[in-house]
């Protein structure tokens, strides 16, 4: 077979990623831990052997800079590839801190090492993710993932809680997430601090979810995600990837949480808010959070990145 298809859902991580010890390897600074979005997918079908690298996105010629990523990724796969034709195509909005790269290498990836006619395990494909963008070893995985080091692993955990996804701005981010978490690095002086508390953070994380405590694991989710935030707001030139709607969202889910409901936020390098809840409550924190929001979704937790065709 010389043409194969994958699929793989984004993830949204609840202990976060946010550096990198080995540029170069894309080996991370911390640790983290996500859930994988069922409802939402990367779909990406690779010809390995054809008259030309060309990358199709949604359909049209990708732009140079996204098709360089591509071919480069698939020199890691095989510096003696031939080559090779991508189509790849999102169901939702690609760039806008909504894990589109996360589910993109996952897939890309499947794909080329299916097309070219070789076997990988789990974990192999998960490092090999891994080098095309950091959160998209924890796609391939997918369901509750942690990643440590080299790959990301599945946690068993069977715990069908809801993430509320707020979409308030679709436009691509003004900084990428690897040029922003570099420059948090190199000028936030919380730096040292956050490094310091992630792995505490995961650990508990992954207590809280063996003993199935929501109330726990979203405290730990919203301080992981703050503490990051900290490092961005804090750095030269701040990063701010927050717009005056992600702050009402965030007051929005502390009024829930006032009257009695569990819900605990999440946010990316992007403005958009997600809500951590039980599936009980995951229509009253939409219907909450809808009129604040250009579009809500209400995310169940998604399966492994898998070969299709
Ligand atoms: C995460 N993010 O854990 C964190 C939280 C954004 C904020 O992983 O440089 O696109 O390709 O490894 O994976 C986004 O960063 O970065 C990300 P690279 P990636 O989901």
């Amino acid at each position: 077979m010389n043409r194969a298809t994958a699929i793989a859902h984004p993830n949204i991580a609840l202990v976060k990623y946010w550096g990198k010890r080995d540029v170069e390897a894309n080996l991370p600074a911390v640790p983290s831990l996500s859930l994988g979005i069922a409802e939402w997918r990367t779909e990406t079908t690779v010809t390995w052997g054809a008259a030309f690298d060309r990358v199709f996105l949604a359909g049209e010629p990708a732009p140079a800079a996204f098709a360089l990523r591509v071919s480069r990724h698939l020199d890691r796969i095989d510096p003696h590839r031939p080559r090779c034709e991508v189509e790849t195509h999102n169901d939702f909005p690609t760039g806008a801190g909504l894990a589109s790269s996360a589910s993109g290498f996952a897939a890309l990836t499947l794909a080329a090492i299916a097309a070219s006619g070789r076997q990988a395990t789990r974990w192999e494909l998960s490092a090999l993710a891994r080098q095309g963008s950091g959160s998209a070893c924890r796609s391939v995985p997918g369901g509750w993932a942690v990643w440590r080091d080299e790959a990301a692993v599945a946690l068993e955990v069977d715990w069908p809680v809801r993430l509320v996804v707020c979409v308030v701005d679709e436009r691509p981010k003004p900084v990428g997430s690897t040029e922003g978490m570099a420059r948090s690095a190199a000028t936030s002086p919380l730096w040292s601090t956050w490094l310091a508390t992630a792995e505490g953070d995961v650990e508990a994380a992954i207590a809280a979810l063996e003993r199935r405590d929501l109330e726990a694991l979203g405290a730990i989710c919203e301080r992981s995600t703050h503490k990051m935030f900290a490092t961005m707001f804090t750095a030269t030139p701040p990063l701010i990837y927050w717009q005056p709607v992600t702050v009402a969202l965030l007051h929005e889910v502390q009024g829930l949480r006032a009257r009695g409901i569990g819900a605990w936020a999440t946010l990316d390098a992007g403005p958009q808010v997600k809500v951590l809840c039980a599936a009980a409550d995951a229509p009253t924190v939409a219907a909450a959070l809808a009129p604040l929001s250009l579009r809500t979704l209400v995310a169940s937790p998604g399966g492994p990145a898998r070969v299709v065709e």
